[in-house]
């Protein structure tokens, strides 16, 4: 047998619980195995079938109706080559209207998936996609305006490989399932009796975003996987609705970082804690060749809402555990050349305001504090009134809209704070940027194709996190919060980190997006995004 076949069968083993005798022992019974997503590849016509579908998922002994793609979670992960058209026939089997968007894809704005694509119930949509843009882990997921959060959180999710010649040469691990590794992380709220998604749009996920108290890698939670001594190469996505998350492995060993949104950096990157934003990834390698055991845990963070139990501790996400077979892959010195960043002054510009309406921040905050107490604030004080943005006292003077919106609503709120309640307040259009609510009919501008421009995301005016993600481009960022970007947030992104202050980022789109099928450009925290916080724009 090769030992390629061996680490497979291996892995089955694994999976079916039915490791060799000089394994078994050590996987722990009862602990789920990590479901490895298919790998889809393309069928002899180039095609492959995407069918969004119910089905039923089990947790905690319960079933639980739910969404996926191809089954009845998440999806299958669709291997795309640089160069290559790939075909995708989409189905719609669910009793609502949904798109498919390819998140981090530079494709046409047609092929996109955005708010204007929408797939009736029972119909269909083919889109052929032709990837030109370096290997990378994307992502798939629905963007129908206004319920996005709702269906994400469903289930509607899978993972995008994308290879090509250059990262293939490399002698990364490469052995889907075996020692690289999908990992797609997602938090839920079930409802009181364990058999449903317990979603809900109100005016406090519409500030803070929706979140839950369970926490799932690849649909399970706590999974282990059995690996072979070496290398592993983990492909992580945040795929929360809005939750940060801050990896970190249980014994602190090195996360090397290898791959940002857009692809490969141009070395490893070394950390000892990882932080993911929705919507986010990152590839790393870890090195397991002592053969010790150890978890994937998430850390604490400190994002309103997301402070609760379990996530108030290290909390265990994946149990790791080497086996006695010896990996394959390694961890190269330099992985991929990344253009020089130019200068960026002459260049045209855009300035983007992330605003919430101080109302909905205000009732937002305080719904979240009755219901689960000062602890799920972050350290974010109510004093009976809007939390006073904390962070960007400064940019008050430099931004006089976010400065007006940040003093009204401490006038406000102080004003009819006692007779004013969540109930008779309509937050559907309470997230904005530049002063509007998205418009699925007024795209708010034009790019010219293939113009370098620079782009500056402003969240002064609130203390909310805004992972802010743009479509058609995979740009860089020169300015994030106020700070040079972290080196392994240097190479090629989707999504900018952007809370309180503001963030720089240089954009570029190679293909064209028309009014009727215009980019979007959006906060990934995906209840922001659904009540208004996203724009449209044109590429020509
Ligand atoms: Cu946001």
């Amino acid at each position: 047998m090769q030992r390629r076949d061996f680490l497979k069968l291996t892995a089955a083993l694994s999976a079916a619980g039915l490791l060799p005798f000089w394994s078994g022992r050590a996987l722990a019974a009862g602990r789920p195995a990590l479901p490895i997503p298919d790998l889809l590849t393309p069928d002899i016509h180039g095609a492959v079938r995407l069918i969004a579908q119910t089905g039923t998922s089990h947790w905690n002994g319960k079933a639980v109706n739910t969404w996926g793609y191809n089954g009845a979670l998440l999806g299958p992960a669709i291997e795309m080559t640089r160069g290559k058209t790939l075909k995708v026939l989409m189905e719609n089997r669910l009793p609502q209207a949904t798109t498919v968007h390819w998140h981090g894809l530079e494709v046409p704005g047609e092929v996109d998936g955005g708010p204007q694509a929408a797939i009736a119930p029972g119909s269909q949509r083919t889109v052929s996609i032709t990837p030109d843009q370096p290997a990378a882990t994307c992502w798939f997921h629905p963007h129908q305006h206004g319920t996005t959060g709702y269906q994400v959180a469903q289930g509607l999710a899978g993972l995008v490989v994308l290879r090509d010649e250059e990262s293939e040469k490399l002698l990364l691990p490469k052995q889907w399932g075996v020692d690289d590794i999908p990992i797609v992380l997602q938090d839920k709220q079930l409802t009181a009796e364990g058999t449903g998604i317990d979603y809900q749009l109100d005016v406090m996920r519409a500030a803070v975003g929706w979140f839950g108290n369970l926490m799932l890698t690849n649909g399970v939670p706590y999974p282990q996987q059995a690996v072979p001594r070496g290398w592993l190469r983990l492909r992580l996505l945040n795929g929360c609705n809005a939750r940060t998350l801050n990896l970190a492995a249980s014994d602190k060993r090195t996360l090397y970082v290898i791959a940002s949104d857009g692809g490969l950096l141009a070395e490893p990157v070394q950390v000892e804690t990882l932080m993911l934003l929705p919507g986010e990834r990152f590839e790393v390698l870890v090195d397991a060749s002592n053969g010790k055991a150890f978890d994937l845990v998430t850390l604490p963070v400190k994002q309103m809402g997301m402070t609760l139990a379990p996530f108030d501790a290290p909390l265990p996400v994946l149990h790791i555990l080497p086996l006695r077979v010896m990996a394959s892959g390694s961890l190269p010195d330099k992985l991929a050349t990344l253009p020089p960043l130019p200068a960026s002054d002459n260049l045209p510009g855009r300035w983007l305001q992330l605003m919430m309406d101080p109302q909905l921040d205000r009732l937002g905050m305080q719904t979240l504090q009755q219901k689960y107490g000062k602890q799920a604030m972050a350290g974010h004080e109510m004093k009976g009134h809007a939390a006073a943005p904390q962070s960007n006292a400064a940019g008050h003077h430099h931004q006089a809209m976010a400065h007006q919106q940040a003093s009204n609503g401490h006038d406000h709120a102080m004003a009819d704070m006692s007779h004013q309640s969540a109930s008779g307040y309509d937050f559907h259009n309470g997230n904005k940027i530049n002063g509007l609510a998205f418009d699925m009919n007024k795209p708010m501008f034009a790019v010219k194709q293939g113009q370098l421009e620079k782009w500056t995301i402003s969240g002064e005016g609130d203390a909310m996190l805004h992972p802010f993600h743009i479509h058609g481009t995979q740009f860089r960022i020169l300015s994030e919060n106020g700070k040079p970007p972290a080196p392994h947030r240097q190479g090629w992104k989707d999504t900018v980190h952007v809370e309180g202050w503001r963030s720089e980022v240089l954009v570029r789109f190679n293909h064209q997006a028309s009014a009727q099928h215009a980019y979007m450009a959006h906060c990934h925290l995906l209840e922001h995004e659904d009540t208004g916080m996203m724009l449209g724009f044109t590429v020509e």
